[in-house]
């Protein structure tokens, strides 16, 4: 195994824990920012780093189409390239393909799509990806090339998708190989069907990732029916290696996985509502836009270390939103950023402190006090 995990407590199924890898340690329960087209939009490296950021994520589908995973290489990778030198997670593509592109067509031996930018026809087998991430942009982690199915599917249609994933894990993992300083994830798939989720769990297992991924969810089965999954799913993967829940979610969420059992988190929830005049609280999310926060002097949050959370009035962000100001989609960003850690910090926080029951409940009653 590449990455040393390191289990550092336990509280029924929550765990905290280390995943060390060349470029730095990342403390789980981790939240990764989406950088998608090289940059977590609208924020700088530094601003990123300063959250507590241990390690962001980057789209193989954005950066095969612009600038080009040769053009990447040349240019030394993507760290050098946006200047980030802590670790990077690259998702495989066929997921973005799905939700992105314009045409796009299943075969056993890859995935055709028409680019959402030019329309220009790009393949995307397992082994293609492979390089992309691993060897073109250099990521830290990379994940297999899998399908997810839409929400809801039929039974014969998610096992379809789930061999297939299961299939494509295997090809992703023969042209990865064996690496020293570069980790690969699978991708747990199955929908809604616990038994589709165990066979899948039971073939990427063994093939043999250094983590694996839960994919498939968050597809507009709701929170109630994510965590119905999440009762069972994260149980069947292997206790002692990184579980990854991919693209998830809302603090609600992350709270409700982290107590199954899940370690890491990516989504674009925090920088995308940022833009849209949106900021994520303890007491829940609150729109800047609104007019109660005209005269309102105090700050998003005086308890996050940010700079975006404590130095700016509501009322301050509240005139940048109306405005359409630039900074103001900067400021939320930076904050929504800096609370995600906030929530992973202190969750690592009550777990090894044996109180993360408590803090579950604290977090829920709090988190809905605030019924904007
Ligand atoms: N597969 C991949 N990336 C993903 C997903 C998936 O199922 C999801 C599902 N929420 C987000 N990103 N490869």
């Amino acid at each position: 195994m590449p990455f040393p995990f390191d289990i550092q407590n336990t509280e029924g199924r929550a765990r905290t824990g280390v995943l060390r890898t060349p470029r730095g340690d990342i403390r789980t329960p981790a939240f990764m920012p989406v950088g998608t087209a090289a940059t977590v939009k609208a924020m700088t490296v530094d601003q990123v780093a300063q959250t507590g950021a241990d390690i962001i994520l980057g789209n193989t589908y954005h950066l095969m189409l612009r600038p080009g995973p040769e053009r990447m290489e040349r240019l030394g990778g993507l760290h050098k390239f946006m200047g980030w030198n802590k670790p990077i997670l690259t998702d495989s593509g066929g997921f973005q393909v799905m939700s992105l592109a314009g045409i796009s067509k299943v075969k056993e031996e890859a995935v055709t799509f028409a680019s959402h930018i030019d329309g220009s026809k790009h393949v995307l087998t397992p082994e293609r990806s492979i390089e992309i991430q691993a060897d073109r942009i250099g990521a830290d982690i990379s994940m297999q090339l899998d399908q997810c199915v839409s929400w809801p599917a039929e039974e014969p249609a998610a096992r379809a998708a789930m061999e297939l994933s299961a299939r494509w894990g295997a090809r992703s993992k023969a042209a990865f190989g064996t690496r020293e300083t570069q980790a690969l994830f699978g991708i747990q798939q199955g929908s809604t069907f616990e038994n589709l989720r165990r066979e899948s769990s039971d073939r990427l297992q063994e093939i043999g990732f250094d983590g694996y991924a839960i994919g498939g969810l968050a597809v507009g089965e709701g929170h109630q029916a994510m965590c119905e999954v999440l009762d069972y799913a994260p149980d069947m993967l292997p206790a002692d290696r990184p579980r990854y829940l991919m693209g998830v979610g809302k603090p609600v969420d992350l709270v409700e996985a982290v107590y199954r059992g899940v370690d890491m988190f990516d989504c674009v929830l925090p920088t995308r509502a940022g833009r849209h005049g949106q900021a994520w609280t303890w007491a829940g999310p609150i729109n800047l836009k609104n007019a109660r926060f005209a005269e309102d002097q105090d700050p998003l949050e005086p308890d996050v270390p940010c700079p975006a959370s404590q130095a700016y009035s509501k009322a301050y962000l509240h005139h940048l939103v109306r405005a359409d100001e630039i900074l103001g989609k900067v400021l939320l960003s930076w904050h929504n950023i800096a609370f995600f850690q906030a929530l992973t910090a202190a969750m690592r926080e009550a777990i090894a402190a044996g109180r993360f029951e408590a803090f579950r409940r604290d977090f829920h009653a709090r988190h809905t006090s605030n019924n904007q």
